[in-house]
């Protein structure tokens, strides 16, 4: 049984369970499958169908959205189902690698399914919220058909045919993320070493992320013009004597700063190289291999 308005979601975390509960919401025929069946119960109750194996959810509908741990593990739930993926659309949410995206791509492609993968950067909480938006990469028609489907989840960006752009830009956009953390981090525990708390001190690092949140735009500026001395107002020979002091602090403060050194010795490698009146954004050339 196939129509244009039944899309089943192979997946139930948590992730797998709001894009199911966003497709009902939206009015989809939605079926689904997780490996754990009691996972499918709330949403059953809310109106889903539920198929009793993989291969049964994949032959409830044309476009199946897969949404798993990752990607072994779509390979062991997909691989012993070629025979019901022809006709069909996979639209792979799973995290994973560039690598990982083309190669699913071409497997799909030699069992007669078409193929699209994405990326959704959001949590679960904000899918089908103004805040969500999903990459997406595979073959343009493929997009466009099931993109109506697809913006239930939040805004759809479309990056191109290559099925590995969407996981590229994701984990790009998942650095960016782990590297706030990782300040925050170490930030709340040098000043729970102080005997403040972490709740105390949130909204003044809030705000300073945010007044820093602009820094990726003017760093672009000199990274794809290669000018690392443009339109410097900090420069590294500044910041690395400055960064010195948080080890020393963190050592005051019976901390470890390991979270901060890797950056350190890269700042120190570039100062070294007769950099230091240059942009911090100077650092991203020891990063080619
Ligand atoms: N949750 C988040 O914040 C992020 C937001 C951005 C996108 N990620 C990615 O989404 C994928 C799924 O994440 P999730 O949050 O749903 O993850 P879990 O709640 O841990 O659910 C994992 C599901 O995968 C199933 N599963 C795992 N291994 C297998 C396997 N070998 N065979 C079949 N299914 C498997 C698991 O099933 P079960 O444990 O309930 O039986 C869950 O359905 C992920 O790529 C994130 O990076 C989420």
């Amino acid at each position: 049984m196939t129509d244009q308005k039944a899309v089943s979601v192979l997946g139930l975390g948590d992730m797998g369970a709001a894009l199911a509960e966003a497709l009902l919401a939206a009015g989809h025929r939605v079926t689904v499958w997780n490996r754990t069946a009691a996972k499918a119960d709330p949403l059953v109750a809310k109106g889903a169908a539920r198929a009793d194996t993989a291969a049964d959810a994949v032959l409830a509908s044309r476009l199946v959205i897969v949404c798993l741990l990752d990607y072994d593990s779509v390979s062991q739930v997909l691989a012993p189902h070629t025979d019901v993926l022809a006709g069909r659309t996979l639209v792979n949410l799973t995290n994973g690698t560039p690598g990982q995206a083309r190669e699913m791509a071409t497997w799909a492609a030699d069992h007669g399914a078409d193929y699209l993968d994405g990326g959704i950067m959001a949590v679960p909480p904000m899918i089908a919220t103004p805040a969500a938006f999903v990459l997406y990469s595979g073959p343009s028609g493929t997009f466009d058909a099931a993109r109506p489907v697809l913006d239930a989840f939040g805004e759809s960006n479309y990056l191109g045919d290559d099925p590995g752009s969407a996981a590229l830009q994701d984990l790009a956009l998942l650095s960016g993320m782990y590297g706030m953390i990782s300040g925050a981090l170490h930030a709340f525990a040098l000043v729970r070493s102080a005997g403040a708390s972490a709740r105390e001190f949130a909204p003044l690092l809030n705000r300073w992320l945010q007044t820093m949140s602009g820094w990726p735009v003017g760093a672009a500026e000199q990274i794809d013009s290669g000018d690392y001395g443009k339109d410097v107002v900090s420069n590294l020979g500044m910041q690395e004597a400055a960064y010195v002091n948080h080890f020393t602090a963190a050592d005051e403060a019976g901390i470890s700063a390991e979270l901060l050194a890797p950056l350190h010795a890269l700042m120190q490698r570039r100062v070294a190289g007769g950099h230091a009146h240059e942009d911090l954004t100077g650092v991203i050339e020891l990063l080619k291999k």
